[in-house]
C-alpha cells in the first residue's frame, strides 16, 4: 500500500501532500503535491526514522534498578558492578526476551535501526555455548521479532585494563582471541536478514592491546568500527599512565580512523582532539540519557558540530528508550553549562530540534553503515507524528520537528521499517506478545 502525508521532510528539505510509493521495503518513489489515491493511507507528518547508533539491549533489564545509593562514592564504576551481576544472569532466552522489548519500544519512539553493541557472547562461567555464536543468534531474532533494522557489531573484549592487564571473572562471558573472535564474526555474519550489516566493535581502549586492535581491523572489511572511548576521568587518567597520550589523541595518532569508525561517548576531549574527530569524518556516538544516568560528563557538541563533526545518538544503556529526549537533553546540557539557549542550532538551520534530528539521522546512518531519509531508492523507513497530540496544532515545517523534540508527549503515531508498518497509534503492533515474554524472562531473571 502506498502512503500519503500532509507534508513530509524529505532529503532535501519539507514538502507538502506527498505520496511515497513503496516496493520490496524501498521508498520506490516520492511524489510531492499530489492528492491522494482512494488506496492511500493517509497520514499526518512523514519524518525519516532516526538510527539508534549505540544500544547494549540486555541493560534494558536492570532499568530503574541502579538509582539506589550503594555506597557515598557511588559512579559509574559502582554502577558496573551491579550491571555485572545482572549479566551473569542472563542465559540466551532472556538475551532474546529482553532486546526483543527494547526493540520494540525503540520502534514505538521513532527509532528504526539499531546498532547493537554486543557482548554477552558465551556462557557465564565462559564456556562456549555449543553453537558458539548462540548470543549473536539471539539478538538477530529480538531484532526481526520486533522488526527493527539491526546493524551488529560482535564486541572484541580480551583485558580487563590498559597494558593488556588480565580480565576479571565477571568478564568471563565477554572474551575472545583474534581467532575466535574472526570465527564468531562469521557466524554472526551468516544469521544476519538481507538488510542486516555487520560491523566490529573492539569494546575500549582498556579491553584491546594496539596490536589486536591492528589484526582485527581487517575483519571488519569496509563496514562501521566502533569503540568505547573516553566516557570517564579514570579511563583518561589511566591512559596517560599507559601511554603518555589521552585516549582520543592516541586513537587518532594510532590507528586509521576515519568515517567508517564511531567513537561512542568522546567524553572527555581537548580542543585537538575535538578537531581531529571531526576531520577525521569519524562520528561522535552521544549517548545523552545514559551519560547523564551515569554521570560521565558532557561532549564539547558546540565546539564539534562548529566545525563540521558528525554526531548521531544511542540509547546504550536502555534506562530509558526514547528518541526526542536524547536529542532534548543533548541540546539541554550544553544550555545548562553554557548558560545560553539554541547552542546547537545551526547557521543553515536555526531550529534546534530540526537541526539536531538532522544530523542525527545522517551520523546514524554513517555510522551504522546505512543509507537513511526520505528519497526514492532509500529503505521505507518513516516515522509519522500523531495529528492528535495537540502539541502540533498550527506547527509546520522544522517548528513539527521541534515541538516533536522540545515538547511533545504522545509525539508519534506509525513507524514504518523496510516498508510494514510495526507501529500503529504509538504502539508496536506486537507489543502484547512481546511484552509477555519480557515479562516472563523478568520474573526469571529476579527469581
Ligand atoms: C558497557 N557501558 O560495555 O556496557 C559499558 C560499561 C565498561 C557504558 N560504558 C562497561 N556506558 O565500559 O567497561
Ligand atoms: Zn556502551
Amino acid at each position: 500500500m502506498d502512503l500519503w502525508f500532509e507534508s513530509a521532510l524529505l532529503e532535501d528539505g519539507w514538502a507538502d501532500r506527498v505520496r511515497f510509493r513503496l516496493a520490496d521495503g524501498r521508498i520506490e518513489a516520492v511524489e510531492p503535491g499530489v492528492e491522494p489515491d482512494a488506496g492511500d493511507e493517509r497520514h499526518f507528518v512523514a519524518l525519516p526514522g532516526l538510527p539508534n547508533l549505540h544500544s547494549h539491549a540486555f541493560q534494558r533489564a536492570m532499568a530503574g534498578l541502579a538509582e539506589v545509593r550503594g555506597r557515598a562514592d557511588d559512579d559509574f564504576w559502582s554502577w558496573r558492578e551491579l550491571m555485572y551481576r545482572f549479566v551473569g544472569r542472563i542465559g540466551p532466552e532472556e538475551c532474546e526476551a529482553v532486546a526483543a522489548q527494547a526493540y520494540a519500544e525503540m520502534l514505538e519512539a521513532g527509532f528504526t535501526r539499531v546498532g547493537e553493541f554486543h557482548y554477552l557472547h558465551h556462557a557465564p562461567d565462559g564456556s562456549r555455548y555449543d553453537d558458539v555464536a548462540e548470543m549473536s543468534g539471539r539478538i538477530v531474532a529480538a531484532a526481526e521479532s520486533a522488526g527493527i533494522g539491526l546493524t551488529l557489531l560482535p564486541v572484541f573484549y580480551a583485558h580487563g585494563g590498559f597494558g593488556g592487564q588480565p580480565a576479571g571473572a565477571a568478564q568471563a562471558r565477554f572474551l575472545n582471541d583474534v581467532e575466535g573472535f574472526a570465527g564468531l564474526v562469521e557466524r554472526a555474519k551468516a544469521q544476519l536478514p538481507p538488510d542486516g550489516v555487520i560491523g566490529i566493535a573492539p569494546h575500549s581502549l582498556r579491553a584491546v592491546t594496539p596490536q589486536e586492535l591492528r589484526v582485527l581491523l581487517p575483519i571488519a572489511d569496509r563496514g562501521p568500527v566502533h569503540i568505547h572511548i573516553a566516557e570517564q576521568m579514570k579511563e583518561v587518567v589511566d591512559c596517560l599512565a599507559w601511554s603518555g597520550k589521552r585516549p582520543v589523541r592516541w586513537l587518532l595518532d594510532e590507528m586509521p580512523v576515519d568515517r567508517r569508525w564511531t567513537l561512542v561517548h568522546a567524553t572527555h576531549v581537548e580542543a585537538d582532539e575535538v578537531a581531529g574527530i571531526a576531520a577525521s569524518g569519524a562520528v561522535a556516538g552521544l549517548c545523552p540519557i545514559t551519560e547523564a544516568n551515569l554521570g560521565d560528563g558532557l561532549f564539547p557538541a558546540a565546539k564539534f558540530m562548529a566545525q563540521g563533526g558528525m554526531i548521531g545518538v544511542g540509547s546504550d544503556s536502555n534506562v530509558r528508550i526514547d528518541a526526542a529526549e536524547e536529542l532534548r537533553l543533548l541540546e539541554y546540557g550544553q544550555r545548562l553549562t553554557r548558560r545560553a539557549r539554541n547552542v546547537l542550532a545551526g547557521e543553515d538551520r536555526p531550529a534546534t530540534g530540526a537541526r539536531l534530528f538532522d544530523a542525527a539521522v545522517k551520523g546514524g546512518a554513517r555510522s551504522l553503515g546505512v543509507e537513511t531519509g526520505l528519497a526514492a531508492g532509500r529503505p521505507a523507513d518513516i516515522v509519522s507524528l500523531n495529528r492528535d497530540d495537540p502539541t502540533y496544532a498550527e506547527r509546520k515545517g522544522d517548528a513539527l520537528v521541534d515541538s516533536w523534540v522540545f515538547a511533545s508527549r504522545a509525539g508519534i503515531d506509525c513507524v514504518w521499517r523496510g516498508g510494514v508498518k510495526r507501529v500503529e497509534g504509538g504502539r508496536h503492533r506486537r507489543r502484547a506478545a512481546i511484552e509477555a515474554r519480557y515479562r516472563t524472562a523478568l520474573a526469571r531473571l529476579m527469581a
